[in-house]
């Protein structure tokens, strides 16, 4: 399936819709999740039209992906979860959970967010 620039976070990135920046580059914007499952859930997103983790791998350029890891580092900081810790989780497809077809990161914390895989 190709990239369909309707989906809500390709919305927000034309600005159609407000979202709770939290950080923003060239490449990557952050911002907060509107269902929060944590006390920080902050989603960070590249601005490219990838439509999950396979697509951006893909057609994504260094510097994008370079800035996407930077930046989930950066949200975890500026949240102050790095040194106490945090999940990042990036839903993939149907199986996996995947709501919105703009390939998205989820960064979790602020207390304890437990083991899902022992
Ligand atoms: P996923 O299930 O991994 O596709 O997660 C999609 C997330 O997007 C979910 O946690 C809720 C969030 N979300 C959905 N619509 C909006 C929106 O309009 N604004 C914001 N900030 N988040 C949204």
């Amino acid at each position: 399936m190709s990239y369909d620039d309707s989906n809500i976070f390709a919305r927000i990135l034309r600005g159609e819709i407000p979202a709770k920046k939290v950080y923003e580059d060239d490449h990557v914007l952050a911002f907060e999740d509107i269902s929060p499952k944590a006390p920080v859930h902050t989603l960070v997103i590249p601005k490219g039209p990838y439509k999950d983790l396979a697509a951006l791998a893909a057609q994504g350029t260094d510097a994008e992906l370079a800035a996407l890891v930077r930046a989930l580092a950066k949200v975890a900081e500026e949240k102050q979860t790095a040194d106490s810790g945090y999940r990042v989780i990036c839903n993939t497809g149907e199986d996996g959970g995947q709501e919105v077809d703009h390939v998205h990161f989820h960064v979790l914390g602020g207390k304890p967010v437990g083991r899902m895989i022992s």
